[in-house]
């Protein structure tokens, strides 16, 4: 189907008149953000209109719909991928042109939603775009966030966390919808009551928080297929105590109000641990009961009462425990406000729900404490008791007598609320990952449930959207595959594969190699304007970008280059191909040993740069505020990706994705999707090294890291230089902590507890393997292609046509 495009003409013309109707000004005296906001506000009619298109479609047929819960959503910006989905990025680059506007500056006003922390919110958002790009009715639901994740600066080598108040400037992209607004309870008591002969439950005393909420629309690629984002905000339905005021007690006033609002205020900052936090567990309930309220009145207004199509209609998935008090807040939904037996409502329930794990890390599974729960969420409590009781019951069925496995398996025990077994317990499908992660899910997390159903388990590894991270931010590379083999590729990412053939053209492979070193150049003139550093666009683009985590290894990464310094220090014939290490990485506010690590990269940066022969060899850059947008000049110009995690550890990876579909090499261990990465291209175009996840476990029991230190003369020094003053001769005690956590364990924990220094000779092996390979061009673009070639099954689109198949069963509108 063809649609109908706005011409270079119609745009120049509209955002002329968006110019004039909304800021009363002319091209020539706008700012540059009125001139964002008019393009943006060009681009949103061409979406709305196509939304009008679709509408209905839906409803009138009868179509399930799948609603996505997760904390978050990191979409990024929206401008320009809005422009691709459209399919008219060319008529929007050439009206800009035409009218003298800069594209890039456009593109940098746009603020950025960073409504995510890492993977799991960025997974999300490529869901999105990709369920409406296959035509699949979806929304998402999250929390509106007045504050995204923080903005990083960097001040003498140290993370400085700085608010990101990215709505100040209003969101060109979100609708409101305050006649949708529905109100969640907090706190008071249960009292129960009888009508009609039959017991019912009501909350007295409850605290009441309205949620607005606010449409975010995503446009399927080449596509009518409008789905949205609702982000719901938090207001108190009181604007002010008015006798307090009478009373003079101003602040008191707003008091209640700031309480209530706080809700939807910040993102907490923390990826893969996890606190018990009374205002976290607000948010959870917020948006999870704002959109269970939704979901039950949508259907309710399509089908009315009948509650046995349910789940044919309707399809709700947890991302991860945080939104998994959705299960029993419908239950409460249906038993208290309509009436539904138990049984009904936990048959409706289960088969509506579905779940996806994103982490096996034990910090990282919440537990909330069984007090704080009864308090907040009393009637919600109520049901969770009865659920945990009736499953307790089935439990001792099948495992009579084991007191202890059953306490591990039950919503809750030992005064806590384990949010993880609420799920897998009451959903009709679990999910991993990736396949080795799924794996550990059945084999170790959650074994005990996965023997007694071994059906409801199901593996789907991640995939990203390559709407985003190709054809927006590698133009180059996408016009040059479309030369190659068509552009089918762009509306099915299976296509990519017939490019495999073409890693043998040597001139494909010259014209891959020039794009790769534009996208260098862009990525450096990018880092010069933001950070005022230089790097070479000749020499190699080694990147390590996601969040700091000691399991992700970064520490590994530069004590490896530490130890490459000492080489060239050491030995005056010693040479390299020039190497550009790039980090990109936040570390959580409060995670210490991160933002230590973060300090030790920028030391090491600073101690290279010192050197007057190791400069020329090895550049250290630390990128300023990692986030989807940095991202987006990053992959396109990165050659070696670092995907390095203790194996059994990185659930999927999404970034080595990005990284490889753009050409580059991965260098990583068998942990997560690095594994189906390297199924798909094969052990030459891939750097494997390190223990495996099976290793990994057995060394628990018998890893000494000290035997490696007493052994291995090159390590022993990269670790007193830790402590020696080498990096920071006025603190020479700044990087103990590491030292000592690598040698003899954190607080009676095992030493080196990810494998840093076992794996570390392995992890140099292959970086001195990749810096043979760098030499010759040829071999080395040949891999380059057949990575980008090899990258179609890391599509979203496959990986939510699995989700479709296995799990929600829905049907393509025909729009
Ligand atoms: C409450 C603290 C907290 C916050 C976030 C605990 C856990 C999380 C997430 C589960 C962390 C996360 O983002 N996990 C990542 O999910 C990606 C998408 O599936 C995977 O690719 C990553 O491997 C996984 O670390």
């Amino acid at each position: 189907m063809e649609f109908k495009r706005m011409t270079v003409e119609q745009i120049k013309q509209n955002l002329v008149e968006k110019l004039r109707s909304n800021f009363g000004c002319e091209i020539t005296d706008a700012t540059e953000e009125q001139l964002y906001k008019a393009v943006a506000l060009t681009v949103r009619d061409e979406i709305m209109e196509r939304r009008t298109e679709s509408r209905g479609v839906r409803k009138g047929t009868g179509a399930k719909k799948v609603y996505y819960l997760s904390a978050e959503f990191l979409v990024g910006r929206s401008l320009f991928s809005n422009m691709v989905n459209l399919v008219n990025e060319k008529n929007y680059a050439q009206a800009l042109e035409e009218l003298g506007i800069d594209r890039t500056m456009i593109s940098e006003r746009e603020p950025e939603p960073g409504l995510g922390n890492g993977g799991l919110g960025r997974l999300a958002a490529c869901f999105l775009d990709a369920l409406s790009s296959l035509q699949l009715p979806a929304m998402g639901c999250t929390i509106r966030y007045e504050y995204g994740l923080f903005r990083q600066k960097l001040v003498d080598g140290y993370q400085v966390e700085v608010p990101d108040n990215w709505l100040d400037g209003g969101n060109i992209w979100e609708i409101p919808r305050p006649a949708e607004t529905v109100e969640v309870h907090f706190g008071g008591r249960v009292e129960q009551y009888e009508e009609d002969g039959r017991l019912c439950f009501r909350t007295v005393d409850s605290v009441v928080v309205q949620a607005v909420p606010y449409d975010i629309p995503t446009v399927g690629y080449d596509s009518s297929m409008v789905n949205m984002l609702r982000v719901w905000s938090a207001r108190s339905p009181k604007r002010i105590d008015m006798p307090a005021f009478n009373r003079g007690q101003y602040v008191k006033a707003m008091e209640e109000r700031e309480l209530a609002e706080v809700i939807s205020k910040v993102l907490y900052p923390n990826d893969d641990s996890w606190q018990g936090k009374e205002l976290r567990l607000k948010q959870q309930y917020f948006f999870s009961s704002a959109s269970v309220q939704y979901i039950v009145r949508d259907f309710l207004s399509v089908y009315g009462p009948q509650w046995a199509i349910f789940p044919d209609k309707v399809a709700i998935h947890i991302n991860d425990t945080h939104p998994a008090v959705a299960i029993p807040e419908l239950m409460r939904i249906l038993m208290d406000e309509h009436y539904l037996s138990w049984e009904d409502a936990e048959d409706i329930c289960r088969r509506t729900f579905a779940y996806t794990n994103h982490t096996v890390l034990q910090e990282a599974l919440e537990k909330w404490p069984e007090n704080l729960f009864a308090q907040t969420l009393p009637r919600v409590y109520q049901i969770l008791c009865e659920m945990n009781r009736r499953l307790c019951d089935r439990l001792w069925d099948a495992y009579p007598g084991q007191w202890e496995r059953i306490g591990h398996m039950a919503i809750i025990a030992y005064n806590q609320v384990h949010m993880a077994n609420l799920c897998v317990a009451c959903t009709h499908s679990v999910n991993g990952v990736s396949g080795i992660h799924t794996d550990i899910l059945k084999k170790q997390t959650f074994h005990d449930y996965y023997v007694m159903e071994p059906e409801k388990f199901v593996s789907i590894t991640n995939g990203i959207t390559h709407r985003r991270w190709l054809i927006q931010s590698n133009p180059g590379l996408s016009d040059l595959i479309d030369s190659a083999i068509g552009d089918k590729w762009r509306k099915d990412m299976n296509y990519i594969a017939d490019l495999k053939p073409f890693a043998n053209d040597p001139a494909f492979r010259q014209k891959f190699a020039e794009v790769k070193y534009y996208n260098k150049l862009r990525f450096s003139d990018r880092l010069r304007r933001m950070q005022g550093i230089e790097v070479n666009p000749e020499s190699m683009f080694d990147a390590q970008a996601k969040r700091l985590h000691e399991y992700k290894r970064q520490l590994m990464n530069a004590l490896g280059i530490l130890m490459l310094y000492n080489r060239i220090d050491e030995d005056p014939s010693f040479e390299i191909p020039p190497k550009t290490y790039i980090f990109g990485a936040k570390a959580a506010p409060g995670y210490q040993r991160a933002k230590l690590t973060i300090k030790l990269i920028n030391s090491i940066a600073d101690l290279v740069r010192k050197h007057p022969r190791a400069s020329k060899m090895i550049n250290v850059v630390f990128l300023e505020n990692y986030c989807v947008s940095q991202a987006e000049v990053l992959m396109p110009a990165a050659e070696v990706s670092e995907q390095i995690s203790t194996a059994g550890k990185e659930a999927s990876g999404t970034g080595n994705m990005k990284f490889m579909m753009n050409g580059a090499l991965t260098i990583g261990t068998m942990d997560g999707a690095n594994c189906e990465i390297f199924d798909a291209v094969g052990a030459d175009n891939i750097y494997i090294f390190g223990l495996t996840a099976d290793e990994v476990e057995r060394g628990y029991a018998s890893y000494r890291s000290f035997e490696i230190y007493e052994t291995n003369a090159a390590i022993r020094k990269v670790m007193n230089q830790l402590i020696d003053g080498t990096l920071c001769p006025e603190h020479p005690h700044m990087f103990q902590e590491i030292y000592h956590g690598l040698l003899f364990g954190d607080n009676g924990g095992m030493p080196d507890p990810y494998f840093v220094l076992k794996d570390l000779p392995m992890y140099m092996a292959a970086q001195q393997q990749i810096s043979h390979d760098y030499t010759d061009k040829d071999l080395w673009l040949k891999k380059a292609v057949m990575n980008t070639a090899c990258s179609g099954v890391f599509a979203a689109d496959r990986t939510i046509n699995e989700y479709n198949d296995k799990i929600w069963h829905l049907k393509p509108l025909n729009l």
